[in-house]
């Protein structure tokens, strides 16, 4: 199974944690690695594990990536305990049920995966003849990509992201001011919505591979967030500023996200999810936005007051052309920050007409 199948699985997010660069169990399994002496290694001590135990020596030391090191020097499987603190056996020979399947071949592996399906351990198998580091756990397995492998995945993921980034900043852009202009369709914002969730896409990958290289992506992950910023807010602002009341944010976004990448560019597909009142698969029809997005650039204005002012005039454009006096009336604001408001809006706009 390949590391992108692996992500998809919520539960393999801490074995690509726990094998990561700069981890102690990594650390001590690069060790063995080194060594060249292979190894066994299962990460649990309950009940049903231990009753695969059979013989070899019950230690109960503190894990250390040196100690790993040293007992993999004897054959046999070495026992951590769930939080990979303590080593709990060494030498020891496991056991599991011959009737439980294994395609592997070496008897290392065929125990390890026989293991993992069992009792549903992680199990990891490190090959002295094959020099890799497989894991396994319930009945998937995974093979420890190397770091430069890894590297120059997470450098191609960072490529698209960027790629992905500058057309949604500026399809977002384009946005803006069209909503200044109050001259949006469906189309825009539909496009929009669809180049922020690409983003957001590529980001799941980018972030499974700074999980998988741990210590190592220090770097590519500044880089990273810097270039991501808060992406994740654009699309709930979006949401909030477009997606009908009656349609909840989460079971929207249940809905695209269970789009296909080819499906993500049939711009008519996500219309439909986002719920236009009267659309009819025309997205030429124009619609306008609530606010939240545009409000929230205006520095350090609060939640509250955003939603306040949404609440008291029902639209963007009645909140653009409130006049100083009509702003005051709204709960929270008074006279100061009418002023503010309205002046951001004006810079703004200014801005957004410009770009
Ligand atoms: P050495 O003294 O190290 O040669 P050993 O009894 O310590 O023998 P190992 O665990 O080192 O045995 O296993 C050595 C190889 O023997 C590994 C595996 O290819 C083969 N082997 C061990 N047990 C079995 C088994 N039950 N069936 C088939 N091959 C086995
Ligand atoms: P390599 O890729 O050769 O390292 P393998 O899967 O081909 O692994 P081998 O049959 O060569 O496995 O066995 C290598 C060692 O694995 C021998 C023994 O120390 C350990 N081993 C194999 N089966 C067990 C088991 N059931 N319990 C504990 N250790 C085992
Ligand atoms: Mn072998």
């Amino acid at each position: 199974m390949g590391i992108l199948d692996i992500f998809e699985h919520e539960e393999w997010n801490d074995i690509l944690k726990l094998t990561s660069p700069g981890a102690p169990l990594r650390k001590g399994l690069d060790n063995v690695l080194m060594a060249g002496t292979g190894g066994l290694i299962v990460i649990g001590d309950n009940e049903e594990i231990l009753s695969l135990v059979d013989g070899g020596f019950e230690l109960n030391a503190e894990y250390t990536p040196s100690s790993l090191y040293e007992l993999s020097k004897m054959d046999g499987a070495i026992v951590l305990d769930e939080n990979i603190e303590k080593i709990r056996f060494a030498n020891t020979q496991l056991m599991p049920k011959k009737d439980v399947s294994t395609t592997e071949t070496g008897t290392r592996h065929r125990t390890a995966e026989r293991v993992a399906k069992q009792t549903g351990a992680t199990v990891i198998a490190i090959s002295q003849r094959r020099s890799i580091i497989t894991v396994y756990k319930g009945s998937k397995k995974y093979v420890v990509e190397d770091t430069t492998t890894l590297f120059s995945k997470a450098n191609q993921a960072f490529q698209t992201l960027e790629k992905a980034k500058l057309s949604q900043e500026q399809a977002v852009l384009n946005l803006n001011a069209l909503e200044f202009a109050d001259m949006v369709t469906i189309y825009d914002v539909v496009f929009a919505m669809s180049k922020v969730e690409m983003v957001l896409r590529v980001t799941n990958t980018m972030e499974m591979y700074l999980l998988a290289l741990g210590e190592e992506g220090f770097l590519i992950r500044n880089q990273y967030e810097q270039l991501i910023g808060r992406t994740k807010d654009e699309q709930d602002f979006i949401i909030n500023d477009y997606v009908l009341d009656d349609l909840s944010k989460e079971t929207f976004k249940k809905k695209l996200s269970s789009l296909s990448n080819e499906e993500l560019v049939d711009l008519t597909k996500i219309a439909k999810i986002m719920g236009f009142s009267g659309y009819n698969e025309n997205l030429d029809k124009p619609t306008s936005p609530r606010g939240y997005r545009l409000l929230s650039k205006i520095h350090k204005l609060p939640q509250g007051i955003i939603y306040n002012l949404i609440e008291y005039f029902g639209s963007f454009q009645a909140i653009l052309s409130a006049s100083i006096e009509e702003l005051d009336e709204v709960e929270g604001i008074g006279e100061i920050r009418a002023t503010y408001i309205r002046n951001g809006l004006i810079k703004m706009k200014k801005l957004a007409v410009l770009d």
